[in-house]
């Protein structure tokens, strides 16, 4: 049986390089060696406030920008989560096997938990649980993340282990696939700071995938920089590092050959160069991102959570079993 991928990312803000580089360039490279699930999880999306009109636009671009990045609907599935009820359902029989503390230490909660003030939903704080039903729903063995989504895979891990140990062999433990590089992509304005979509005042150290020419020149343009003049590898600067990692990732030069690329040269020159490289990448991958037809965006969705469902289903008809679940039709 080949192995099992299974990634996702919400339907809110607009997708950044940072989830690009961290996430869905990877899903895209793995795609053909693993039967593959991409999902858009917009149950996660609605743990904070959505508008709905919102929401559910950004949940077709989502799936555009997925397809125009790569993935292939004809190798991977590629489904909206809350198509599949499954998800949803899974989520409370683990809710039954997840201790409050669990979720109390989750770092993510907790900075979430804080931007919400007092106005902390219920699902905020199952949010990981119910990534933990995607994910095991279909006895996945390697899921592609950003770094920091790492506590809520080992947490997911965890689930899994005392759900087998206490009901009997249910799911397969994951593993979590985080590249060595490209993991953390930091904001152009503040390299101490993830680049993240949900952070409003970080707008401007944020390259979108959306982004036309005139923001991505702005942007690289004021990117801060640190002190020190030489264009190079080094930890102890991660302004540069950091705008040296996205070039280096989107050129596909080794760091030698980035090195020696700015030999000599400034934060000009590399500023002007990962403008350009940036904007060539993005360009075409814009006009597919437009050229996606509605109707077969709609066959690509209803086809995958056909195939989702038949994943996922019977794994979740399996835990309920498992758990004594049964009822008029078992
Ligand atoms: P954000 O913080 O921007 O709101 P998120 O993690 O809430 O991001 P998702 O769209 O659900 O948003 O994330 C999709 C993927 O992108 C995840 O695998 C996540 O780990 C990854 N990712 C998010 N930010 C970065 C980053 N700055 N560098 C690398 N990977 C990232
Ligand atoms: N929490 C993830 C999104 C997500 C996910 C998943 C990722 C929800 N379910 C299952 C991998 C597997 C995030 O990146 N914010």
């Amino acid at each position: 049986m080949p192995k099992r991928i299974f990634s996702g990312a919400q339907p809110t803000g607009n997708v950044h390089l940072g989830n690009y580089l961290g996430a869905l360039r990877n899903w895209v490279a793995l795609q053909r060696d693993y039967e593959s699930f991409f999902c858009i999880v917009n149950l996660h999306a609605i743990t904070v406030p959505q508008d709905p009109k919102v929401l559910a636009a950004k949940t077709r671009e989502l799936a555009r920008i997925y397809l125009a990045v790569g993935i292939d609907p004809e190798v991977s599935t590629v489904f909206v989560q809350s198509d599949v009820a499954a998800h949803a359902e899974l989520t409370w029989l683990l809710n039954c096997v997840t201790r409050m503390s669990e979720l109390e230490r989750m770092t993510q909660f907790k900075d979430k938990a804080r931007k919400q003030q007092e106005n902390v939903g219920v699902g905020l704080f199952d949010y990981p649980v119910l990534m933990a039903a995607d994910i095991l729903l279909y006895q996945t063995d390697l899921v592609p993340v950003g770094e920091d989504q790492k506590q809520h895979l080992e947490l997911t891990r965890d689930i899994a282990i005392r759900f087998n140990r206490d009901y009997g062999e249910t799911f397969r433990v994951p593993d979590p696939f985080i590249p060595k590089v490209g993991a953390r992509i930091m904001s152009l304005a503040d390299p101490a700071k993830k680049m993240s979509k949900s952070d409003e005042e970080s707008e401007a150290g944020c390259i979108m995938l959306l982004d036309d020419a005139d923001a991505v020149r702005r942007k690289f343009k004021r990117a801060v920089t640190d002190s020190g003049t030489e264009i190079r590898f080094d930890a102890a600067r991660p302004a540069i590092n950091n705008l040296l990692t996205i070039y280096h990732l989107l050129t596909e030069k080794t760091p030698a050959e980035v090195e020696e690329h700015f030999g000599g040269q400034g934060y000009a020159k590399l500023k002007a160069d990962l403008t350009d490289v940036t904007i060539e990448f993005l360009k075409p991958f814009q006009e597919r991102v437009r050229a996606i037809d509605d109707g077969k965006l709609d066959e690509i969705l209803e086809r995958g959570a056909a195939r989702a469902e038949a994943i996922a289903g019977p794994t979740l008809a399996q835990a309920k079993a498992n758990m004594g679940l049964t009822g008029a039709k078992s």
